[in-house]
């Protein structure tokens, strides 16, 4: 028993004399957050002060200063210690103080940086830690601009690191001060060697042993290797250690990522810990070939995944960390084996965690959209990328390192720059690239470098995409591009004419909204099935061609973009996943062409319920399988055995009135979905008493906010309802210009956004009986016909050049007169017109829009029984 004790003595004061030592702790808690350093409030890290405001108009997203302060009380027991504070990501640049005099700055949101503040620390006292934050638009900080919001604020941890004089640098940029080098890896073999920079701040030399372990996943030491170093005094130095002969090492990959651990120990003298660190080893080798693709230890694998933002709805960039490992585990679950972390570095805690699962990673720095031609910005993406490399140099699921993406698409889109002025910006760009590709493969030898280039020539006439190991082109056809089948066309052309290049599929996907299915889907109508479609084709496409190294969606999230607007105001809607990461349907097609561990069925029917069927219509519904025969049943009789193909079967349910159970069966998996539908003969309104049209439009839409589907438009049937005239807005054969975006007032976006242009006449044939009817209404135009909401103004100031006016009768009675949205409503507001009407027999319901100027338009109609 005294012997017990005795150890349990020396067990404590072993781990009391450790943290008494190196020590890191967050300071993440009770910090003062200011926007005008007036008023205070008390926040937590992580933070952002953009979270509502760069998804509210109201508001307005605000780019500019946020202050924060916060005290922390430090112990004379620390005085002989050094201390450091450490940032592990702020955006985008900080200017810290400790006790009011200024300790640093760092430019760049997404890497870590850290201040040795030893020569700031007052002792026994609190000491005041200020940070100025600014994500203002600055020239000499990338990314300039892009395609997602830049949030500011301190949203990652915040540790406070006291160290003895003796230790593992952090000051490298901000590193964990050691390199992990795979000198050679085979199946039979490996070898690292692990450089390790050593600081002594102390005025005389000091004698030091450091202490290597390997141990595998088991726990098992393989390997231990011991050096004695004396590190002069006020000094670091960079030491290398080899641990060879390391035999039939278990290789790390996807399929079974297989860690051990280094642990690094570092003592003094006496034999005590001075410091000590840890990484993830997996032993495993990429390489690239521009005609068979991607390897990864000796053997082929198509990398298949999908790229990644850190934001999440409600959060901003600020998310709590263990809901960002969410993420992984859902991407792992998919099935997929990459993910690229775009267009910045992510938390580290989420590459530990894809060397756990198994993910291979691609990570870059932001240099998006374009570069300026200055000192400053060269230097702080050359920093940048400094740091990037090193503080994920470790991480073995780090297999690629990237710089760019699109780094053209201003200068193809730049309508004002003369010709010389666009020399200029290609010779800057692929000058930095040069730098950065240089840089990139001196720090990280073996590592693939790479970067991303939209569907544009200037990257091949440039070079630029041949400077990359692997050139990663983001393509959007059959979405801001040609169609689908395009794409395999265009990669063909590209690996004929540029055979020594290796090309992989770094963006791609259309916008979807999961309140929208149809049953024929289009480019542009952010529905479900288009998404479906889309992927389904490219993964096809993709498969059949050996070259391409590999895919990756854009994106796994829909993901906050401050001046975007799809089905979702200043919101990207191209996830796998919502923005709040529910899975859209096509999260789980991947899953059952990637996933193959387990029989696996999913019904995608979505939000898809309240359907409106007429007549004996049926609908199709995907059933997505990993398996072979796909039986399926309806309402407990079974339809048929199908045969799935690239992971898919499209039914036609002939679907009753009421309730529908769809069921797939096979022995190993059972799936069940309830689907209520109303099949109507006539709108006679006996099984439902509301009943709404989605004008101008292809597609059903559910819509929250109203608490119905509607149903889409269609020229006139008798018995029925549609329209006599009018053409559908906005939905171009390309691109979706045209639709007004951010709609005030109203979530019911995709109603507004379809609508009928030139329409005088729209009937529904509804029998006798008082109704509500709701119409529904925006000015489609962008730009409205001139100055619209300034009531104030006088008549001919604000008077229209050209504009639309019409009245609105419901049958032969007015709703309204001189109906002008541009003229009496502000900028892309939704408008609903509500009235009572009674029709009598025979009569229906007729809405005459009468123009009187310019051309009506109507987006949808809502009716409601009252009796
Ligand atoms: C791209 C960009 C990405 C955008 C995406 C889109 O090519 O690289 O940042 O978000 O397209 O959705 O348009």
């Amino acid at each position: 028993m005294i012997h017990k004790i005795k150890y349990l003595f020396v067990l404590l004061c072993m781990a009391f004399s450790f943290e008494a030592y190196s020590q890191s702790k967050t300071i993440n808690s009770g910090w003062q957050f200011s926007e005008d350093k007036n008023s205070w409030e008390t926040i937590n890290i992580p933070h952002t002060w953009n979270k509502l405001d760069a998804f509210d108009d109201e508001r307005g997203y605000r780019r500019g200063l946020g202050y924060y302060k916060k005290q922390v009380f430090i112990s004379s027991d620390e005085q002989e210690n050094v201390h450091y504070l450490k940032f592990n990501a702020v955006n985008q640049e900080a200017t810290v103080f400790v006790n009011g005099q200024k300790v640093g700055n760092h430019k760049g949101g997404y890497t870590a940086f850290n201040f040795d503040v030893t020569d700031f620390v007052e002792f026994d006292k609190y000491n005041l830690i200020e940070v100025v934050v600014d994500n203002s638009h600055n020239l000499d900080i990338p990314p300039l601009d892009a395609d997602f919001t830049f949030y500011g604020g301190i949203y990652r941890d915040v540790e406070w690191i006291t160290l003895p004089k003796q230790h593992v640098s952090l000051s490298d940029f901000a590193s964990e001060g050691f390199y992990v080098n795979y000198d050679n890896v085979s199946e039979e073999k490996a070898s690292i060697t692990v450089s390790v920079i050593l600081k002594n701040a102390a005025s005389t030399d000091a004698k030091t042993q450091l202490k290597l372990s390997l141990i595998d996943a088991e726990g098992k030491g393989v390997k231990t290797l011991s050096e004695n170093f004396t590190l002069p005094s006020d000094a670091s130095n960079e030491f290398k250690i080899k641990i060879s002969d390391i035999y039939n090492p278990k290789l790390w990959s996807p399929e079974d990522p297989y860690l051990y651990q280094l642990k690094l120990f570092l003592y003094d003298e006496k034999g005590s810990v001075l410091d000590s660190k840890s990484t993830n080893i997996g032993f495993r080798w990429a390489a690239v070939d521009p005609v068979k693709g991607f390897f990864l230890n000796g053997k082929p694998l198509k990398l298949i995944g999908v790229n990644r933002h850190q934001d999440y709805k409600g959060y901003g960039n600020a998310v709590p960390i263990e809901l960002q490992k969410k993420d992984i585990e859902l991407i792992k679950n998919m099935g997929a084996n990459v993910i690229r972390f775009a267009h910045y570095p992510h938390a580290r805690e989420l590459y530990d965690l894809c060397d756990k699962l198994g993910i291979v990673v691609w990570t870059e720095i932001p240099i998006i959209n374009k570069v300026t031609n200055s000192d400053a910005f060269f230097k702080t993406s050359i920093n940048m990328q400094k740091e990037h490399i090193k503080q994920y140099y470790n991480y073995p699921s780090v297999v690629m390192f990237g710089y760019m993406n699109e780094i053209f698409i201003r200068l193809a889109f730049d309508g004002k720059s003369t010709e010389a002025q666009k020399e200029e910006l290609k010779s800057t760009s692929l000058k930095l690239a040069t730098q950065l590709e240089d840089l990139t493969r001196k720090l990280a030898p073996n590592h693939i470098t790479v970067m991303a280039g939209h569907l544009n020539e200037v990257y091949n006439e440039t070079g630029i995409a041949d400077l990359p190991m692997i050139f990663g082109w983001n393509l959007y056809f059959g979405w801001y591009d040609k169609d689908i089948p395009d794409l395999g066309i265009f990669l063909d052309e590209q690996h004929q004419r540029y055979p020594n290049r290796s090309l992989l599929l770094s963006e791609y996907g259309p916008g979807a909204d999961v309140r929208i299915f149809t049953k024929t889907p289009k480019k542009f109508d952010f529905s479900i099935g288009y998404q479906a479609k889309l992927h389904q084709s490219y993964y096809q496409q993709i498969t059949a061609r050996p070259y391409m190294t590999g895919m990756t969606a854009w994106n796994f999230a829909d993901f906050g973009s401050e001046f975007r607007g799809d089905a979702i105001p200043h919101v990207n809607q191209k996830g796998l996943v919502q923005y709040d990461r529910t899975p859209k349907d096509i999260y789980y097609w991947y899953k059952s062409v990637l996933d193959k561990k387990q029989p696996f069925v999913h019904i995608a029917t979505g939000y898809l319920n309240d359907l409106i069927l007429f007549g004996d219509e049926a609908y199709p519904v995907q059933i997505f399988s990993n398996q072979n025969m796909v039986p399926v049943y309806l309402n407990g009789v079974k339809l048929n055995e199908y045969e799935a193909e690239n992971g898919v079967v499209e039914v036609q349910l002939p679907l009753k009135n009421g309730n529908n159970k769809i069921e797939v069966r096979t022995q190993e998996t059972h799936k069940t979905k309830f689907l209520e539908v109303k099949r109507v003969k006539s709108l006679d309104f006996k099984n439902f008493n509301r009943f709404g049209i989605n004008i101008g439009s292809h597609f059903h839409f559910y819509d929250v906010e109203h608490q119905i589907t509607f149903v889409p438009d269609q020229p006139y049937k008798e018995g029925w309802f549609g329209y006599i005239d009018g053409t559908a807005y906005g939905m171009a054969k390309d691109k979706n210009q045209g639709i007004p975006h951010n709609i005030k007032n109203s979530t019911s976006e995709p109603l507004f956004q379809t609508m009928l242009e030139g329409c005088s006449m729209y009937k529904v044939d509804i029998p006798e009986g008082t109704y509500q009817v709701n119409l529904f209404f925006v000015e489609p135009q962008i730009k409205p016909t001139e100055n619209i909401y300034n009531l104030s103004d006088s008549e001919t100031e604000t008077a229209p050049k050209k504009q639309r006016v019409f009245d609105v009768y419901l049958n032969s009675k007015t709703m309204e007169k001189q109906f002008n949205l541009a003229r009496a409503y502000p900028e892309k507001y939704g408008v609903i017109l509500s009235s009572k009407i009674s029709i009598s027999s025979q009569e229906g319901l007729t809405i005459n829009l009468k123009a009187i100027e310019g051309k009506p338009v109507i987006s949808g109609i809502l009716i409601e029984k009252l009796d």
